[in-house]
């Protein structure tokens, strides 16, 4: 029975609205931090026992949580307070923005009445202009709408929802404090306002036709899978066009997993210098590069390196399909790799060329014993968390230097693999991981890498995994700095106070948690740590 039902006995609302809109879209929590302008929505919220309310230490966290939801669970939400609150979330939600997850932010606004009465509010920088929260997250998102009337609630509200579904992006809603709990209609079906598949036939047909001929005419074709296969729902089409192909399937760093890595045609990960044993060469060898969801960046390319030449490369976007001569849009990018999967014809030259030079065999170093008293290594420190790893197991690596410990371990199948490459804020994998450990449903685990810094920003939300018992384990390397950026340039602003980060467990657990926090120097103890 959805929520909407339950309530049937009581006046429906606008927050009952958005809440039911909330259960039809699959969210089973959303994410929240309390204030004046919000309490009356989250009450509306309450009421819909099918959704759980979940708070969060701020709003930063809150907005990075409901990312990590996202990449779960398909869709996430979060809820602030006017501009206070909804100005520290800005950041996780032009995080869920370039990493193609939609999380529909909602912010309590202003009472409209004050509006009409010209008083000026707190949480305002103290004009009577209400509208730059507004105007700062139409930037960040896909589809912006204000609640001021009560009349066009549903309207707006699926608006924004349908939009950020479709686009996979955020969405945002402000909703006036004194609105939601006045009158509204019950919502129809969910399914009856998402827009339909937007493929167009004859470009479809255009579009396989072309990329069939280069593909059937090239010599050496290979398929380079990217980040946004899994957002718009093409992992099983990619899939059967490499098994259509029987080329060499190379994944960008941040589509790690979305092509099996059991998978008898899968070579790595293809990233310049940093790629995996023998990928580069393979991928550079190839006359022709089918990319399906790229976004080539100077991250992702390793600084322009491993950026196929325009002239060998087809790129399949998920709206569109280029190539050297040609472009066609209006084309779902799922529609496109499976309608091409039945007309080309099979080729495996890269792939036979990869074995050939030795396949993915990775250079056999020194390996320290487990039970070693050695200081821990990052070699050690990455075979041991590789080692771990099944396939319920999620990795999620922040960035810095663990996104390079993570990127090259090995995925069991069922594996999965988290990173926020695109937007690569710091801080981003603690709240991410909660959320994420929230939306992965019950028999997933989670594992997390994240550098000293990184946590020192969002570390609070360690009580939330705690307090709502997530089943994860985050390993903090404590290699005292930024890392990353003394690589690039170092100076004494890389440097920063150490904390007891495993004594800081303790803290969080106070007078109610259990959970452990222990601190690993040698092998020996790592791995006692991670069998506790
Ligand atoms: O392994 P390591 O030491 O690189 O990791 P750690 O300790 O987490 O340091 C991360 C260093 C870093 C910074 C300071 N990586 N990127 N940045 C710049 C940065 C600053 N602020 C935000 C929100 N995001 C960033 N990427």
């Amino acid at each position: 029975m959805e929520g909407a039902e339950m309530q049937s006995s009581q006046k429906f609302t606008i927050g009952n609205y958005l809440g039911t809109r909330f259960e039809q879209i699959g969210l089973k929590h959303y994410f929240m931090v309390p204030g004046d302008y919000n309490l009356v929505l989250l009450d509306q919220l309450l009421q819909n026992k099918n959704i759980m309310q979940i708070g969060c230490c701020n709003e930063l966290n809150a907005a990075y949580a409901a990312e990590g939801y996202a990449r779960a669970n398909g869709c996430g939400a979060v809820i602030t307070t006017f501009n206070v609150g909804a100005f520290s979330a800005l950041n996780g939600v032009a995080g869920a923005y370039a990493e193609d997850m939609p999380v529909i932010f909602i912010s309590a606004g202003y009472n409209t009445n004050d509006d009409a009465a010209n008083h000026l509010l707190h949480h305002t920088i103290g004009t009577h202009d209400f509208s730059y929260q507004y105007e700062m997250f139409r930037h960040v998102t896909c589809a912006a709408v204000r609640i001021l009337n009560a009349e066009n609630a549903p309207l707006l509200i699926d608006h924004a929802i349908a939009t950020a579904l479709r686009e996979r992006k955020p969405a945002y809603i402000e909703i006036a404090c004194n609105l939601s709990a006045v009158p509204c209609n019950k919502p129809a079906p969910f399914e009856s306002v998402l827009l339909e598949k937007v493929t167009s036939r004859n470009s479809l047909n255009a579009a396989v036709e072309s990329a069939a001929a280069q593909l059937n005419n090239s010599k050496r074709p290979l398929l380079l899978a990217g980040p946004r296969l899994r957002s718009f729902g093409a992992m099983d089409a990619f899939r059967e066009l490499a098994e259509a192909l029987g080329c060499a399937v190379a994944v960008m760093p941040n589509a790690k997993a979305f092509f099996p890595e059991d998978h008898p045609q899968y070579i790595g990960i293809y990233l310049g210098g940093e790629s995996s044993p023998n990928c580069e060469p393979i991928v550079d060898w190839a006359d022709l590069i089918l990319a399906a969801g790229p976004q080539f960046t100077d991250y992702t390319t390793e600084g322009w390196t491993a950026l196929p030449r325009r002239e060998k490369l087809i790129t399949a976007q998920p709206r569109s399909v280029q190539s050297s001569d040609s472009q066609y849009t209006g084309i779902e990018l799922a529609d496109f790799l499976s309608a091409l999967a039945r007309t080309v014809r099979k080729n495996d030259t890269t792939l036979i060329e990869y074995r050939r030079i030795g396949g993915g065999k990775r250079a056999t170093g020194q390996t320290t014993k487990a039970d070693s008293d050695t200081p821990l290594t990052r070699a050690e420190l990455v075979r041991q968390i590789e080692k771990d790893l099944d396939g319920k197991t999620t990795l999620l690596v922040e960035t810095g230097d663990a996104w390079f410990n993570g990127m090259h371990m090995r995925l069991p199948k069922g594996a999965r693999f988290e990173i926020e490459m695109q937007w690569g804020s710091i801080g981003w994998s603690v709240p991410a991981s909660f959320g994420y450990a929230m939306g992965m449903g019950h028999g997933r685990r989670l594992v997390s890498i994240i550098g000293d810094g990184s946590f020192q920003l969002t570390a609070q939300e360690v009580a939330n995994m705690i307090r709502y018992k997530t089943n994860n384990i985050m390993f903090l390397v404590n290699n005292r700095g930024y890392v990353a950026e003394s690589v690039i340039h170092d100076g004494p602003y890389n440097y920063f106070k150490n904390w007891d980060y495993a004594g800081l467990v303790s803290s969080f657990n106070a007078e109610d948690g259990r959970e452990l926090g222990l601190k690993a120097t040698t092998a020996k103890e790592l791995a006692n740590a991670t069998n506790s």
